[in-house]
């Protein structure tokens, strides 16, 4: 098991401190998306890795599962306006992805994380590696729920949670930072929750 950069437990911070602008904290953890939560059979579940068209680099999902595995505990926050405290997260952080690729840096700065819902959104990649996010395959010490985007889900978490692509099946990195689906429809390019980059003029 390695733990690799992916730090942000802060325990003794007070409430008020973990909750950036706009926020408040909930124990729930409701489930937001496009569409139906779609079936994935782990036997025809495939992770790809592109560059614009061209495949780079895929894994089964035993392939996958055998990756190392980074933890993670921290906050998450959603646009719109719930953050959790303390979400536990385990799975293959980018930096190892793009190792295991056999790839010393990324093709790109950007890239468009895709799920099997077709949802896309757009992530600096500098913004995924040192440590800052990865392809979740746990919660909470369990496989993810469907509904929270397993059997993998994109962590991004010190972004607003649009970001962390559920269902994801792969990474494309793109020349240009190009908008998913919701930066294409007046969400921010970026989504910082602590400079509350909610909208396009944010
Ligand atoms: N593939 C996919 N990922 C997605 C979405 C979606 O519709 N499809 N919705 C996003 C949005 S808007 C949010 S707020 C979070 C919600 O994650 P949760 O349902 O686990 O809380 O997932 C994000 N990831
Ligand atoms: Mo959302």
């Amino acid at each position: 098991m390695v733990t690799r950069g992916f730090t942000g437990r802060r325990p003794d911070k007070p409430v008020a401190e973990r909750l950036p602008p706009g926020q408040y904290l909930t124990d729930d953890f409701p489930v937001l998306q496009l569409g139906p939560t779609p079936r994935i059979d782990l036997a025809r579940w495939r992770f790809v890795l592109r560059e614009g068209a061209k495949p780079l680099k895929s894994w089964s999902w035993q392939e996958f599962d055998a990756l190392p595995r980074t933890r993670w505990t921290g906050d998450i926050h959603c646009v719109t306006k719930w953050s959790k405290f303390d979400t536990a997260w385990e799975g293959v952080s980018v930096d190892d992805l793009l190792a295991a690729a056999g790839l010393e840096a990324a093709p790109t700065a950007y890239l468009l994380a895709e799920g099997f819902d077709d949802y896309t959104t757009n992530v600096p990649v500098a913004d995924l590696t040192g440590g800052r996010g990865m392809v979740a395959t746990r919660y909470a010490g369990e496989t993810i729920p469907p509904d929270h985007g397993g059997p993998a889900r994109l962590l991004v978490p010190h972004l607003y949670f649009w970001k962390s692509a559920k269902w994801v099946k792969g990474l494309r990195f793109t020349a240009k930072d190009e908008a998913g689906f919701w930066e294409l429809r007046g969400y921010h390019m970026y989504g910082d929750p602590w400079r509350e980059q909610r909208f396009s003029d944010d």
